[in-house]
């Protein structure tokens, strides 16, 4: 059996995956394989582990050939990966849920607390030397403790991390999504609401979905329209789940307050519009880029590996 590895893992997880004795070849060239090398590289490959940024569909499993048994995306999401023709090739699809919840919660939670008390505008008018004395208007923005409403839409693992964060910061919780209405949310004292009440009534929002034809532009210019003219939103998640044309017209126009990005539609282009507004706090896709929680999603991969080739399930493997 050959794994082909796309990337260069953190370096436990590539100790770990060596020591299973597999044959592994390794992309080692500028993160992002070109599709050329890709293609020529799984061809009678068994498992493939891979990034978000490598399409993994129809044409790249003909190319690897029918001795493709697994493919294990290091990120939880799998929007790059053709479910559908896998299962049909019997192919396992796998991801890693769970060990990034944490990390991709804490950087919402730091694009809300940047976007809200207006961190980074402040950090930029300190830096160019403005001439500063106190005063009452100074950079005053959104209370975020004490009574501010965040809405999470999509409240899954990823979005009750983020709850119990809200709930430290005594925050009203409303939230869509599966667990919305689960005990565990009701703990957080999350409310369950459907999205035109969200929409309305929340002072930030939070998005915590994956990217499927159902959530692609769930956040429109109508959507946009509908929130408050102070509404603060944070995306962690994927960039095509908001209309990045329409949002910028909103965060120009006054339509909301501000936006808190990791994610964007065109990524890794990100809109001009928006990196000339004031109100926007950008990240380059950074959710899940804490040094431990990227080991975990490593050994994760590697573990989805060789389980399936030791003809084991996947411990995560995707629904299909
Ligand atoms: C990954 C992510 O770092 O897990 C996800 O879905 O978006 C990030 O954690 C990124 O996808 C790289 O593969």
């Amino acid at each position: 059996d050959h794994v082909h590895v796309t990337f260069e893992l953190p370096t436990r997880a590539a100790a770990e995956l060596a020591a299973t004795g597999l044959a592994t070849t390794v992309y080692s060239g500028p993160t992002g394989e070109p599709r050329a090398s890709l293609l020529e590289s799984v061809r009678g490959a068994s498992g493939i582990i891979c990034l978000l940024s490598d399409r993994i569909d129809a044409e790249l499993m003909d190319a690897a050939g029918p001795s493709l048994r697994v493919v294990a995306n290091y990120a939880v999401g799998y929007d790059n990966v053709d479910v559908a023709a896998a299962k049909e090739r019997g192919i396992v699809v796998a991801n890693t849920p769970g060990v990034l919840d944490n990390a991709t919660a804490d950087l919402a939670f730091a694009l809300l607390l940047a976007t809200s008390r207006r961190l980074v505008e402040s950090d930029r008018f300190v830096r160019a030397g403005n001439d500063w004395k106190w005063e009452p208007d100074l950079f005053v923005g959104l209370d975020v403790s004490g009574g501010a409403t965040l809405g999470i839409v999509g409240l899954g693992r990823i979005g009750m991390a983020v709850a119990r964060r809200a709930a430290a910061f005594d925050m009203q919780i409303v939230a869509t999504g599966s667990r919305a209405s689960s005990p565990e949310a009701a703990a957080l004292g999350v409310r369950a609401v459907e999205l035109p009440e969200l929409l309305t009534t929340s002072d930030v929002i939070s998005l915590h979905l994956p990217l499927t034809p159902d959530t692609h532009h769930l956040i429109g210019a109508a959507e946009l329209q509908a929130m408050k003219t102070s509404a603060v939103l944070i995306n962690t998640a994927r960039g095509p789940i908001v209309d990045e044309l329409a949002l910028i017209d909103a965060l120009r126009d006054g339509v909301i307050g501000a936006a808190g990005l990791d994610v964007y539609e065109w990524e890794p282009t990100v809109s001009k519009g928006l990196l000339s507004l004031p109100n926007v706090v950008t990240a380059p896709h950074i959710g899940s880029a804490g040094r431990a929680t990227r080991e975990k999603m490593g050994s994760l991969a590697v573990q989805n590996v060789t389980a399936v080739l030791a003809g084991r399930p996947a411990p995560t493997a995707v629904a299909s």
